[in-house]
């Protein structure tokens, strides 16, 4: 097996939505061990510790709708230099949420080390809302749209440069909670997407095949996987602040995990949305700690 040196990331987020909690979902990853069950699979990790978030709120910007922008743009920042950071010194980014929002600043900070960076987006939204299409104005709805340079300018052009990456790129798995505009969006640029529509009829062996080969057609050079929670069902992940019914299941999920780790595409991660407020004992972290293992490299016997 490859031995991968991890650099994780923690980043407490909760402003990019309205459920106090999730801010808590690294320590909760931390708790369900994720540093010793990546060394066991003889990885070597370095906890990086968290970006430092403010609990101080900044005063709402005017004449906008988006939640916490400004505390949002600066933590998302810090999180990007990070990334950056221990990317170039050839390190794989694990980083731990914390709401969605924080994809923006992975994002940010993997882009300009790839020329065809492919992302998967596991997840039970598209997160494709702009400023005129959110029906909340929470960012955690938005960071999808942000990464392909639409939505309010300042998230757009964090470490001052968009699009991040193209939508060519981008497969979502297991939408089934889909707002009218992000609808539009993924008709218009093409974004090819794998409901629980498809994944109910195709199953996931054929969908992660499907997935895999339209990421190697592309020609990508790296593959960042963006994991969602609530992309599983909330009878294995309850603790996730926008829970949708009739999800991906917990044996599909590893599945999935586990096909991505034999194509060797994936070269990032982000694990977002753990809400241990939200959740029975410290399950959804469990499931998420579980899923990582799979992803790098324990199922396969
Ligand atoms: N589409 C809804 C919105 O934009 O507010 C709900 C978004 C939930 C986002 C979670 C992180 O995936
Ligand atoms: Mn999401
Ligand atoms: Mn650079
Ligand atoms: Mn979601």
């Amino acid at each position: 097996m490859k031995k991968l040196n991890f650099s994780i990331i923690g980043v407490p987020m909760d402003l990019g939505q309205n459920r106090r909690g999730v801010d808590m979902g690294p320590s909760a990853i931390r708790y369900a061990g994720v540093v010793e069950r990546l060394e066991a699979l003889g990885h070597n990790v370095k906890d990086e510790g968290d970006i430092a978030i403010s609990h101080a709120r900044k005063e709402q910007t005017p004449n906008t709708h988006l939640r916490n922008l400004q505390d949002v743009i600066e933590a998302n920042l810090a999180l990007a230099e990070k990334v950056h950071e221990v990317l170039t010194q050839g390190q794989f980014p694990l980083v731990l949420g914390g709401d969605h929002s924080i994809a923006i600043g992975t994002l940010a900070g993997l882009a300009d080390r790839y020329e065809n960076l492919g992302v998967i987006w596991y997840d039970a939204h598209a997160d494709l809302n702009t400023e005129e299409t959110s029906p909340t104005g929470n960012i955690h709805g938005m960071p999808l749209a942000v990464s392909l340079g639409l939505g309010h300018d300042d998230l757009v052009n964090i470490r001052s440069f968009s699009p991040k990456i193209k939508p060519e790129n981008v497969i979502i798995i297991g939408a089934r909670s889909v707002d009218p505009g992000e609808r539009e969006l993924i008709k218009e640029k093409g974004i090819k997407v794998f409901s629980m529509h498809e994944i109910d009829k195709l199953g996931m062996t054929e969908v992660m095949n499907q997935a895999i080969s339209y990421l190697r057609e592309r020609k990508v050079d790296g593959v960042h996987l963006s994991l969602d929670l609530d992309g599983l069902d909330p009878l294995y992940t309850p603790g996730v602040g926008t829970p949708v019914p009739g999800g991906i299941n917990y044996r599909e999920s590893h599945l999935a995990m586990e096909m991505l780790y034999s194509s060797g595409l994936i070269t990032s991660a982000e694990f977002v949305e753990v809400n241990p407020i939200l959740d029975e004992k410290n399950k959804t972290a469990d499931v998420a700690v579980g899923l990582m293992g799979s992803l790098f490299g324990e199922s396969l016997i």
